[in-house]
């Protein structure tokens, strides 16, 4: 396969502290395990750095997006007790508090390559999975103009996690008008509920999304 780079995009989705599991630190101790860890998270970061790269030297954009709530969001089981049980849907632990340790992007992620950091779901009542709009399906985070006005087609995703933020992403991308591929080396989801997982591996599928590794795109 010949990529393309002239009218491509990375993006990054949520390769942030509070999605990862913990992970051995210079001091060889462990790193705090992630407030919605996400198993193999840290896998896929050198993968993403080798990618970004690759981008960045044939000029083509690198864009993360970064979960960035207020304390007493929606989303989170702490100001919703109706949710305590963690059984409702989209009620998670509180995660990636806007200016907290968990909210920063990942410390191995190579952030030389990224032009652009979208931040979403900072309403406290409204969540964003997307990085093109918040759950509302409506409000606009901005980067479908950003992408649009560079003349961006083909957008390449990595990322956290593969069934919510890269999911929702990936196929309002596909709405948008967009080639899509999920660089599956790339991503890495949550399961939960058990099953989501494969739920949305159909669901991009079906939406037209392509499935491809690393070693298609170097
Ligand atoms: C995410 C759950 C809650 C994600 C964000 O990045 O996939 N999942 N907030
Ligand atoms: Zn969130």
């Amino acid at each position: 396969m010949v990529l393309q780079f002239t009218q491509s995009a990375l993006l990054i989705i949520d390769v942030q502290n509070d999605f990862c599991p913990p992970r051995p630190m210079q001091d060889g101790r462990l790193s705090a395990p992630g407030a919605l860890a996400v198993p193999g998270g840290n896998e896929i970061v050198p993968v993403i750095n080798r990618l970004s790269n690759l981008f960045e030297q044939q000029g083509a954009p690198v864009v993360a997006t970064q979960d960035w709530h207020p304390a007493g969001h929606c989303s989170f089981a702490s100001a919703s007790p109706s949710a305590a049980t963690g059984q409702e849907r989209g009620i998670w632990p509180d995660h990636c508090v806007q200016g907290s340790a968990g909210a920063e992007l990942h410390p191995a992620l190579d952030q030389h390559p990224i032009r652009l950091i979208i931040r979403k779901g900072f309403r406290s009542y409204l969540d964003s999975y997307s990085a093109f709009f918040e759950n509302d399906h409506h409000t606009p985070t901005g980067l479908e103009g950003y992408l649009k006005v560079l003349g961006i087609t083909q957008l390449y995703l990595t990322g956290l996690a593969t069934d919510y933020c890269v999911k929702y992403s990936a196929l309002d991308a596909r709405r948008l008008g967009f080639t899509v591929s999920v660089i599956a080396d790339a991503v890495r989801g949550v399961d939960y509920p058990a099953g989501s997982l494969q739920q949305a591996l159909e669901e991009m599928t079906a939406a037209g999304v392509q499935f491809i590794n690393l070693k298609d795109v170097t």
